[in-house]
């Protein structure tokens, strides 16, 4: 415990006590008793506020919930093929459906205003917008982007809009074997400059990429995702070359067609490194670590070169690049968007090359509803912390964050996703720790409104603070809406 949090603990066990002591002796009715808990947690909102103006919003994206795969000539995804290929889904299913967002989006608008929430992450489906990927856009994809956004504004939502989850258009993949080549960058950049010319009079901030290096490793290195390829080594650091690349040119792009003022950034899963203990040698040795296990992504967008480490552990697999791709890369952004789950490594300090050592975690590591996601609400400090020092990055979102949770309804049909309160109510503590110290975070879109078609999962992990039963679209909230509700109305941890 901090010294600071010491003294605020002693000074409220004292007054606790005091109120207690005095209640009995006075004979104060219960009633009483519980006004002045009320008057304590005022206090308490006062240590535990948020900043002023802090966006509260929920995430989602498009190939997870839209549904309407076929629909106003969408084209097909990368993801439409490989959730139809045998085998690759844990359920079998795919997201032909989904939550058909599509149809029901005015009602999905409703759940998040019913939170109270002021801000939405969605993503744009490049196939709907381009059903070839490049050459000739379809007017009726944009539009249903139009329509959701009029939506989410009349609602007083403000829309965080991501250019790409992962839903690459097929012809891309047929043409040039998608992110193989630098002409999927430059087609990337190409869509994105066109909606942000057409949607940036309404989204005032963009994310380029969603966890570049999620798609990079699940979809080329060890094809678990779409497109569910294997490839060497040699090819797979060029993969992550031209994703990279893709993001500066999508950048450049975004700031030549987006109205003046439009703000744009990543939204990565930067492998978090968290001090194994916390003392300066180790908060140390995980900034060193941080900028290393990140060098292919973010170290490259905000330093503008591949570490020496990077190139020397890639050795002849390095990729090919110019000086003036990572110039592209490292295009100025506006902020940095951080999906945040898990810790990825803890840091102890060391006497080696490197300056330190990770840590595996024991097999004991404790973790949610699902194996990769391990409970360390420090990571939700330590990840914008991390940003904010290492890189004088001065605004930053936390675009992701949530957990599955396998809550099953009471016999009233109520949801009490305890375990996923528990959850966000610690990192979140975690999120306050780092605003109060003046880490520039300035908002937090949690992972998700509500249950969808989870990756490889299929529908078997439920992230929403929303359950949806997928055979009729009903949504009824969780116990965890609430609890969002509750935070977001206080702007302070409850
Ligand atoms: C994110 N990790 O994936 C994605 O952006 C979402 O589309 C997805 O539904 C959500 O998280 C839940 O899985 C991640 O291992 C997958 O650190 C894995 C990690 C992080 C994010």
């Amino acid at each position: 415990m901090t010294k600071g949090a010491a003294v605020l603990f002693n000074r409220f066990s004292r007054r606790h006590f005091a109120r207690i002591a005095g209640s009995l002796a006075l004979g104060m009715s219960a009633n009483q008793v519980d006004a002045g808990e009320a008057a304590d947690r005022e206090n308490r909102d006062g240590a535990s506020g948020f900043p002023n103006g802090f966006r509260w919003g929920t995430a989602t994206s498009a190939y997870q919930i839209e549904g309407a795969v076929d629909e106003d000539a969408r084209g097909p995804s990368i993801w439409d093929s490989h959730a139809h290929r045998p085998g690759t889904i844990e359920d079998r299913s795919n997201a032909d459906h989904a939550n058909d967002h599509y149809h029901l989006y005015k009602d999905d608008v409703q759940l998040m205003k019913a939170l109270g929430a002021k801000a939405y992450r969605f993503s744009i489906a490049w196939p709907r917008v381009f059903p070839e990927g490049t050459g000739s856009p379809n007017p009726k994809g944009l539009d249903f982007y139009n329509r959701l956004l009029d939506e989410l504004l009349e609602s007083g939502i403000e829309p965080f809009a991501t250019m790409y989850h992962w839903d690459l258009p097929q012809a891309l993949q047929d043409r040039h074997g998608g992110w193989m080549s630098r002409d999927t960058s430059k087609a990337f950049a190409d869509y994105a400059g066109y909606v942000a010319e057409r949607l940036s009079d309404r989204v005032k901030h963009i994310f380029t990429i969603n966890e570049c290096s999620r798609l990079v490793h699940l979809g080329y290195g060890i094809g678990a995702d779409a497109p569910g390829l294997k490839l060497p080594q040699q090819q797979l650091n060029q993969v992550r070359h031209h994703v990279a690349l893709g993001h500066g040119l999508a950048v450049q792009a975004i700031r030549a067609h987006g109205r003046a003022g439009t703000k744009v950034g990543p939204a990565e899963n930067l492998v978090i490194c968290v001090p194994a203990i916390e003392t300066v040698a180790n908060i140390r040795a995980a900034e060193i670590a941080t900028r290393e296990v990140n060098a292919g992504y973010l170290t490259a967008m905000l330093e503008g070169k591949y570490t020496e480490a990077y190139l020397a552990g890639a050795g002849k697999d390095a990729p090919t690049f110019t000086a003036e791709d990572l110039r592209i890369i490292s295009s100025p952004i506006d902020f940095v968007g951080l999906n945040v789950y898990t810790p990825h490594h803890y840091v102890v300090a060391a006497d080696n090359d490197s300056d330190f050592t990770l840590a595996p975690l024991p097999a004991s590591f404790p973790h949610m509803d699902a194996p990769w996601l391990k409970i360390a609400p420090e990571a939700m400090y330590w990840a914008p912390r991390h940003v904010a020092k290492i890189w004088g990055v001065r605004s930053i979102y936390i675009t992701e964050n949530g957990t599955s949770a396998a809550d099953q309804p009471t016999a009233d049909g109520h949801f009490h996703d305890v375990d996923r309160i528990m959850y966000l109510r610690n990192y979140l503590t975690h999120l306050q720790r780092a605003t109060s110290e003046g880490v520039p975070v300035n908002g937090y879109f949690l992972w998700s409104l509500m249950d969808n078609f989870e990756w490889t999962d299929g529908f078997e992990k439920r992230f929403g603070l929303y359950h949806v039963d997928f055979k009729t679209q009903r949504r009824t909230a969780r116990l965890s809406a609430s609890y969002y509700r509750e935070l977001i109305a206080r702007n302070a941890l409850v």
